[in-house]
């Protein structure tokens, strides 16, 4: 879907995530839950998404992923023109949320994000004032090289020195600022729109090795041991019976095109949560699953819970809790 370009708003809870979708699709339509809605500005399409909120004391970063993956897995397996990342107020106070995000990078994109990383400043009342934006971008650049870390040091030189940092204010209710900050956030959109969208390596070698339109032949698939690294999509392979994705650096998948599925080897994975396994149809056919060896695995066996036809489980080595029936 290369005509409708995907904006992804990550940042802390109640930091005006939602408030800036409004102001950006011109709607009132995002509240709690996570929406996605389409809009066009000078013929260009759009479409943005307000992710979970990060920040959240009451989630770990496993479940955080989790909810990830659930809410904008697909939308990452498409194209990506912009992730918006959202700081408000002190910086100080973004940390937790900012090295949430810088972690989420690795599992969900490549390593890649601050490539297509725009932080944007929100409930910033001093918007229109250009030098108050600047002194704002200084004290940014200041807090993340205080800061000592290496990623926030390439957030310094991927984002905020490339000036891919916008200042707005969406109080609600106030139709003629959010028109302001709406027309801001436009005109820097369509500064960035011819740029390369973010798409992952993985996705990129699997269309080429396996166009779309070919997939659907394919009743046995062998990709193991080839260092895929990151999130795996196997959409289209509508008639798999057997998949063998073990030996790589996979940290998630979405099976939810392949319903024909029996025998599944992804032993040897950089898994964090088993949660890709809800994925598959409540009607699937799994009868043998290896998930050994994939030492990053957490968490409980929830995910096996609906696999009602499996015979056999290759469970070794990993770090999961909690009982088989
Ligand atoms: N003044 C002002 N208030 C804002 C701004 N953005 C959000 N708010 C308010 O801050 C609260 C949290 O915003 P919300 O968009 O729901 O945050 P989210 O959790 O990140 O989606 C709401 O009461 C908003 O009305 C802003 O730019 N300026
Ligand atoms: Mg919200």
């Amino acid at each position: 879907m290369a005509d409708i370009k995907n904006i992804i708003i990550i940042g802390k809870v109640g930091s005006g995530k939602s408030a800036l979708a409004n102001a950006l699709s011109n709607s009132d339509e995002f509240k709690e839950e996570t929406v996605d809605k389409e809009f066009e500005s000078e013929k260009i399409k759009y479409r943005v998404i307000d992710a979970v909120g990060l920040g959240d004391i009451k989630l770990t970063k496993e479940k955080l992923l989790e909810k990830f993956e659930e809410e904008i897995g697909t939308y990452i397996d498409e194209d990506v023109s912009q992730i918006f990342l959202t700081i408000e107020g002190k910086f100080s106070e973004s940390e937790k949320s900012l090295n949430e995000f810088l972690w989420l990078n690795e599992y969900l994109f490549d390593n890649k994000v601050l490539d297509y990383t725009t932080i944007i400043r929100t409930n910033f009342p001093n918007f229109r004032n250009k030098e108050n934006c600047e002194k704002d971008i200084k004290e940014l650049i200041n807090f993340f090289n205080d800061n000592g870390k290496e990623n926030y040091a390439e957030l310094n030189e991927k984002v905020l020195k490339k000036e891919k940092i916008v200042h707005v204010d969406n109080p609600p209710f106030n139709e003629n600022l959010r028109k302001k900050s709406n027309k801001k956030l436009l005109d820097y959109l369509k500064k960035c729109s011819d740029g390369e969208p973010y798409r992952s390596n993985l996705s990129k070698w699997l269309t080429e090795k396996y166009p779309e339109n070919e997939r659907e032949n394919k009743t046995v698939l062998d990709i193991s041991g080839q260092k895929l690294k990151g999130r795996l999509n196997l959409k289209g392979f509508a008639n798999l019976r057997r998949l063998n994705c073990a030996g790589n650096q996979l940290t998630s998948m979405d099976l939810s095109g392949c319903k024909k599925l029996v025998e599944l080897n992804c032993a040897d994975n950089k898994f964090a949560s088993l949660n890709f396994l809800k994925s598959v149809s409540s009607d699937n056919l799994l009868e043998q699953l290896n998930i050994s060896n994939c030492c990053s695995l957490k968490g409980d066996l929830q995910s096996l819970k609906n696999l009602t036809k499996l015979e056999t489980l290759f469970i070794t080595n990993t770090n999961l809790d909690g009982d088989l029936e």
